[in-house]
């Protein structure tokens, strides 16, 4: 699948998708704050500021849906885990991301990111199993790449397949925002989410 033509459709506030009840289908990209998930967006994209990024984490607040070939919709998720959560900011992100999962009837698909320097945490695997228990199949994105050498890359990919064990779906994609790479791998596996 080629990406032709990406915009901003709408973001939700609360986690409740009011939005989408036109039965298009959806995938989302949820991980821990500043793993990447709008810059890939970006990048699968082809544009530069369709998402925000920034060095700080907590960048994306809101649930927000980006509309792809007027045809299905990538949602950017808020990250988890940032430092200096209060505890009333980690309720409201819980809130609003159970409540997203628990009334998005046409998603079809989740992509994990996972840095490629990190092991998996602990949220990571709530999410997994959370994904397995609403019975929608997840993939693991695992982000800045060019970060690691080349030679390296399928030796950290697998460390962190063993860190989730059990936990651990099958595909597991490789992308870099910075070098651009892994973009047909992802939006290949998109496709297939859409169709099935
Ligand atoms: N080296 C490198 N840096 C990246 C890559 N992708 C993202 N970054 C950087 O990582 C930082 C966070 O990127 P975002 O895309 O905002 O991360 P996010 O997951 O959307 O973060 P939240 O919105 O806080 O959840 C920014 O400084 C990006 O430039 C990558 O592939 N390689
Ligand atoms: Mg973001």
């Amino acid at each position: 699948m080629q990406i032709k033509k990406a915009e901003f459709a709408s973001s939700l506030v609360k986690g409740y998708n009011e939005f989408n009840s036109k039965g298009i289908p959806e995938v989302a990209f949820v991980g821990r704050s500043n793993v990447g998930k709008s810059s890939l967006l970006n990048l699968i994209a082809g544009r530069k500021n369709l998402a925000f990024v920034s060095k700080k984490q907590g960048k994306t607040r809101l649930v927000n849906y980006f509309l792809i070939n007027d045809s299905f919709y990538i949602v950017d998720l808020p990250g988890y885990g940032f430092a200096n959560t209060s505890k009333q900011e980690m309720e409201q992100w819980n809130g609003m991301i159970s409540e997203y999962f628990e009334t998005s009837e046409n998603l079809k698909g989740i992509y994990l990111l996972i840095d490629i320097r990190r092991d998996p945490s602990e949220h990571d695997v709530m999410m997994l199993d959370y994904a397995r228990e609403l019975g929608i199949p997840v993939s693991i994105v695992v982000t800045k790449t060019d970060k690691v050498a080349k030679t390296k890359r399928n030796t950290e990919v697998a460390r962190i397949r063993r860190a989730l064990k059990e936990h651990a779906p099958e595909t597991f994609i490789q992308v870099s925002s910075e070098l651009r790479t892994g973009k047909d791998e992802l939006c290949d596996d998109i496709e297939r989410y859409l169709v099935e």
